[in-house]
């Protein structure tokens, strides 16, 4: 048979290899989305009314739901993540050094290097993946204004340990909350947490509104910033800083949808989560680890939004072989996070690599596999299959 076409990440809807008739790539993820019958009177009233963004009637509505659904008393809805955590660091942080994780998207810190009032300053993760309490206290100066954390895969960060810090040197909070969409831990919302904390509703998200993100946390911050979204205008007559970060109707109606199916399909992904955790443990690869208290941890509710997995190169496992393998079969597994602040060029000159060395072996050894509302057992089988052939045949 002939050899499939390139792998690239964004050919769905290519037959896997060998299986003309079979499902189609497995990607890490496949976006949640409305059915059409339902989208299409919602979207005619849009039109009807006539008052497409701008805070209309539905944006409003969302506000109110995803406030309820995330157990947050407010919610601000942000055009997505990343211009999210740029309103929040703006409008909450004063200039100075930010302490931030090593080890994330760079859209975590993307914005501390191009505004000339911040100056990021990287520090290692622990084995979770997540900013460790212990380098942040010793990368503290008189000049850092805030620390900037991330729940890494719905990893949650140790924020007991951060607030404490940052009370104790008049520190700002920051959440990266892109990945923790619903996620709780001892009844708290992860949204709770922080001074802000900034959510990602993109397509590749386990609830995702299209392109989009919200803002939670401290209110008197939120009515701040609900004048920044709007380019900081002031009522009619005043001007204040700010951006737009505003969301239109179409995409809130999409998001009121999704909505109501978005705990069906964490079930769905928590299901795939357990097979996995069933089937790979007994393959025995030497060097594989699992991280099964992403998915049951004692106080926690989760969201099965990414499925990592580590291969360990002192074992023999080559991270990205493996990732290259795989493709081979029709599985497009993510290298979250690579590069990342701890394995980029672009940031040799702010990160040593010899400070997060936590950080850079996770960028190297990190694998998301496939996880999502639409996977059979078929396809887990499949994955699983081609993770034993591909980590034991060493190709
Ligand atoms: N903070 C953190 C910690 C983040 O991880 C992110 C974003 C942000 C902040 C910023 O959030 P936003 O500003 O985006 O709200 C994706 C996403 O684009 C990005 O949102 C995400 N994190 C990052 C971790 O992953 P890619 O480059 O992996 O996406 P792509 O296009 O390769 O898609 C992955 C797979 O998803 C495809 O193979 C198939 C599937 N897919 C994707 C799209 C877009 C679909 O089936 N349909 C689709 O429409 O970046």
């Amino acid at each position: 048979m002939a050899a499939p076409p390139p792998p690239d990440d964004r050919s769905a809807g290519t037959r896997l290899p060998g299986r003309p008739d079979g499902p189609e790539w497995l990607t890490v993820t496949s976006p949640l989305l409305p059915d059409l019958d339902e989208l299409v009177p919602l979207l005619a009233d849009v039109l009807d009314r006539r008052w497409v963004t701008n805070q209309g009637h539905y944006a409003r509505q969302l506000e109110l739901e995803l406030a309820a659904r995330l157990g947050v008393p407010e919610l601000l809805l942000i055009t997505n993540c990343t211009i999210a955590l740029e309103m929040a660091v703006l409008e909450a942080v004063p200039p100075g050094e930010v302490i931030c994780t090593a080890y994330s998207f760079p859209a975590t810190w993307n914005m501390l290097f191009e505004n000339s009032r911040y100056r990021p300053v990287f520090v290692d993760i622990g084995d979770r993946f997540c900013i460790d309490p212990a380098a942040v206290e010793a990368a503290i100066t008189p000049m850092t204004t805030a620390i900037m954390a991330v729940h890494p895969y719905g990893f949650p960060c140790d924020d007991g340990a951060l607030k404490a810090i940052a009370r104790r040197h008049g520190l700002r909070l920051i959440y990266d909350a892109a990945h923790v969409f619903g996620v709780s831990q001892d009844g708290v919302p992860l949204g709770a947490w922080g001074d802000l904390s900034a959510f990602s509703f993109h397509a590749t998200k386990v609830y995702n509104t299209l392109e989009g993100g919200a803002l939670t946390g401290d209110p008197e911050l939120l009515e701040r910033l609900a004048r920044r979204r709007n380019f900081g205008l002031v009522g009619d007559d005043q001007l204040g800083f700010g951006t737009n970060g505003k969301v239109d109707e179409f995409r809130a109606v999409v998001g009121l949808l999704n909505l109501k199916r978005v705990d069906a399909a964490i079930a769905a992904r928590m299901a795939v989560a357990d097979a996995y955790l069933a089937a790979l443990p007994a393959l025995g690869i030497d060097g594989l680890t699992l991280y099964p208290d992403l998915f049951h941890a004692p106080g926690r509710v989760t969201n099965a939004s990414y499925f990592p997995v580590r291969l360990d190169p002192a074992a023999g496992l080559d991270r990205d072989a493996v990732h290259s393998a795989l493709k081979t079969r029709g599985i497009l597994a993510k290298r979250y996070f690579f590069p990342t602040a701890a394995s980029s060029e672009l940031y040799a000159n702010q990160v040593r690599a010899a400070d997060v060395p936590r950080a850079r072996a996770a960028s190297h050894a990190v694998l998301c596999l496939p996880i999502h509302h639409q996977m059979t057992d078929g396809d887990v089988d499949h994955v699983v299959d081609s993770l034993a052939w591909a980590c034991t045949a060493r190709p």
